[in-house]
């Protein structure tokens, strides 16, 4: 960011107030678009873009806009708060965490360490120094029974790195600075930023792509992607791993490259095999969208040099999860697009370099671990426990406390109806937060930590930036009433737990003395921290990924679980339900910006029903039923009922089921869910 670490805090005298301007950046999504926070005393007057920001240069959307009311929020959060009766008494953190630390570690002492479940939430996830104690407590404490949103946001995408890539550490995205071909399959960067991998200003990025190449959308909705795309399918919800299985088989009869099938793939054959019966008319009948469609698809894969394809939630989320991210992976491989330009790029990190490191190799049944003894069918996968096996593990007396780092367990986690009660049995729900919320009420302990205006920071999740780069932050206004740290909130935990994990008095215990230990020691100078970026060359092809691929003799092109999961899939329901995000919420938040819970429903499934525009919806499943408001809107293909999630009074988890699972990753099913619709 050269020339602009001048005057990076401006201050202006008025006769009543001085307002400063602070350069920062926004930690909602892993976008982390750059910020100028306006503030008078302590008072967060506004946000507006940083035009000098070298990746986002001056774009924001409403959610960063909107972080002075966060931090404004009438519901926030100020004291510790222990459950006193049906309510809470606000207590000292002295009190809170010695209470805490007793209880847990009695717990501990009886029952054993895997008591205690531990899960990393969104709300901790864009916190460095806090995530970085996270995973320092979790280790100390020894518990197995850990969770975080991979388990219900995409583990399907781990899987397959780790299956066919032979390393979860693969995170594949588009090249976008040179990419001629882009597939979005379940994906709405538009209005997502990307799902996993950060695209910030997506409609410059598309705009950019389509004036040098071609975008494709598979969705079964006409999104605001689809809308700016070069053409859109609509399959049934479900079915993606047809559409692209039929292109993997296209390609393999003619136009893949076979130096890379003979010299950097092993079971071609069994591929070939698997995707065998994905023919035109054969895909076209189980995706039910017209032929000349799927062709003019496939046209477009071959006129293409390289091919991008991104997955989202649309597809990690539902029954063919697995499978559709597998062939995604299939097709870049095929056509000689992995570690190429224009095709994917893998990120080597930037505080933990990749290149620097030998990845281990997988297993090639995959990181698979011993599951949870409540559910004997499940497993772990890379040391975490699927999220829908929670209510189950604290009814069986095996989870007795949770510790629950930043997440709305109450609107995120599935099966709703059979959660709550199970929460309200623990003997400690520890919740770490900023606003109060329906989670926050079930707690035992609240704990109150610095949102992210009241903390310095860096990029966490470097390695999901378009850029090999990282940043960082100072805190922008003083914390709250007694808001205090994440970090030095769980090291104190620990220390009463019998595990010092870091100082929490002195110059060593300072937030910029926990950051310096996230990024490599001569990253974190003057030079970061006045400058407030740093970055490094991106190299496509990437040597270490090359390096990755001779130790593991080519790419797994067909992992026995995937080609037996493919061949046992069944035809989907009728009418399912389906995933969608929002412009102006994140999951649970912003709920004070007055996004509904609209429900989108194509008019032939709406008019039958008797379900009319803006009126009430219920939704039912065999599970249970919301409310929602009801939008016919023929933008949604026939057979899909799109439903938004995270609203407290329309939540779509009571809709879902902790016993509907993907059974290899154990995700719970948040698409494809069979629905009957009825006026509310
Ligand atoms: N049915 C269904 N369920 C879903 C999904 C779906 O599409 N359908 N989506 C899934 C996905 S993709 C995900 S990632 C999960 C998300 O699940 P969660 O991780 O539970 O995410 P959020 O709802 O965003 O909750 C984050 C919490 O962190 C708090 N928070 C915000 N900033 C801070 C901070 O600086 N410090 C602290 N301590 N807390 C903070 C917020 O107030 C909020 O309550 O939900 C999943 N659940
Ligand atoms: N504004 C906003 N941004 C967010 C979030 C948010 O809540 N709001 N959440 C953040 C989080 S935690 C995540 S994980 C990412 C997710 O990022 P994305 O995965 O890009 O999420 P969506 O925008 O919901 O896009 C999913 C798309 O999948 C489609 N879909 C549903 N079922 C199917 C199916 O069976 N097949 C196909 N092909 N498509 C299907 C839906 O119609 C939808 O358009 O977004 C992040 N960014
Ligand atoms: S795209 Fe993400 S990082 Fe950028 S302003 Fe919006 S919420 Fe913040
Ligand atoms: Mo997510």
């Amino acid at each position: 960011m050269a020339g602009t670490d001048t005057a990076r805090t401006d201050t202006t005298r008025t006769d009543t107030t001085a307002t400063r301007t602070v350069r920062s950046f926004c930690r909602v999504c892993t976008s982390v678009c750059g910020i100028l926070v306006e503030t008078a005393g302590d008072q967060v007057l506004r946000v507006r873009g940083d035009r000098d920001h070298p990746m986002s240069a001056g774009y924001t959307c409403p959610k960063g806009r909107a972080l002075p009311d966060v931090h404004h929020h009438p519901d926030r959060l100020e004291r510790p708060l222990m459950r006193a009766g049906d309510g809470f008494r606000p207590t000292t953190w002295e009190e809170c965490l010695d209470d805490l630390g007793a209880r847990v570690r009695a717990i501990i002492d009886e029952h054993g360490p895997s008591a205690v479940g531990i899960f990393f939430g969104s709300g901790v996830g864009m916190d460095a120094a806090g995530y970085k104690m996270a995973q320092s407590l979790h280790r100390a404490i020894g518990t197995p029974a850990k969770f975080s949103p991979l388990t219900i946001d995409g583990t399907a995408k781990v899987l397959i790195s780790d299956l066919v890539g032979g390393t979860p550490a693969l995170a594949g995205r588009p090249d976008y600075d040179t990419a001629t071909f882009v597939l979005f399959v379940g994906s709405n960067p538009v209005v997502s930023h990307g799902h996993t991998v950060a695209m910030p200003n997506p409609i410059g990025t598309l705009k950019a792509l389509r004036d040098r190449g071609e975008i494709w959308v598979v969705d079964p909705r006409q999104t605001e992607t689809a809308k700016l795309a070069t053409g859109h399918l609509a399959p049934r919800p479900g079915t993606d791993h047809a559409v692209l299985a039929y292109l993997v088989r296209e390609v393999l009869r003619d136009g893949a490259r076979r130096d890379v099938l003979e010299n950097r793939c092993v079971d071609a054959d069994t591929l070939a095999a698997a995707v065998e019966p994905f023919t035109l008319e054969h895909t076209a009948a189980i995706c039910d969208v017209p032929a000349d469609e799927l062709t003019a698809l496939c046209a477009a894969v071959r006129r293409a040099e390289r091919v991008a394809v991104e997955t989202g939630t649309g597809v990690t989320m539902s029954a063919s999860a697995n499978v559709t991210q597998w062939l995604s992976w299939a097709l870049m491989i095929v056509t000689g697009s992995m570690n190429q330009p224009g095709g994917a790029w893998f990120h080597p990190g930037f505080g933990n370099r990749l290149e620097n490191v030998q990845l281990p190799v997988s297993p090639a049944g995959g990181s698979f671990g011993p599951g949870p003894r409540s559910r004997p069918e499940t497993h772990s996968f890379l040391g975490e426990w699927p999220c829908a096996v929670l209510a189950d593990e604290i009814e069986a007396g095996n989870i007795r406390a949770v510790l629950n780092l930043g997440g709305h367990l109450v609107t995120a986690f599935p099966d709703t109806e059979t959660l709550v009660p199970a929460l309200r049995k623990l003997d400690v729900f520890a919740t770490i937060e900023i606003i109060a919320n329906e989670t926050t009420a079930l707690s035992t302990h609240v704990l109150p930590t610095k949102d992210q205006l009241e903390r310095a920071d860096i990029t966490l999740w470097d390695n999901l930036m378009p850029r090999v780069a990282t940043q960082y932050t100072p805190a922008v206004v003083e914390p709250v009433g007694d808001r205090r740290s994440t970090w030095w909130v769980l090291a104190e935990l620990g220390r009463r737990l019998g595990h010092d994990l870091a100082a929490t008095s002195g110059d060593a215990a300072t937030d910029g003395a926990r950051l310096a230990k996230v990024v490599p020691r001569d990253t974190f100078g003057e030079d970061l921290t006045t400058r407030q970026w740093a970055e490094t060359d991106r190299q496509l092809p990437a040597p270490w990924v090359e390096r990755h691929l001779d130790r593991l003799g080519g790419w797994r092109l067909a992992p026995r679980l995937l080609v037996d999961q493919l061949a046992g899939l069944t035809e989907p329901a009728p009418l399912v339900f389906v995933p969608r995000r929002q412009k102006r919420h994140l999951n649970s938040q912003f709920d004070f910006l007055g996004t509904q819970a609209e429900i989108l429903i194509h008019p032939d499934d709406a008019t039958p029903a008797s379900v009319r525009d803006g009126e009430p919806v219920t939704v039912r499943t065999a599970h249970g039923e919301i409310t929602g408001l009801a939008r016919v809107d023929p933008a949604v293909r026939r057979g899909a009922v799109s439903i938004p999630h995270g609203h407290q009074y329309a939540n779509v988890n009571r809709l879902t089921d902790k016993n509907d699972l993907d059974p290899i990753t154990g995700m719970a099913h948040y698409s494809g869910v069979p629905v009957t619709i009825h006026p509310g």
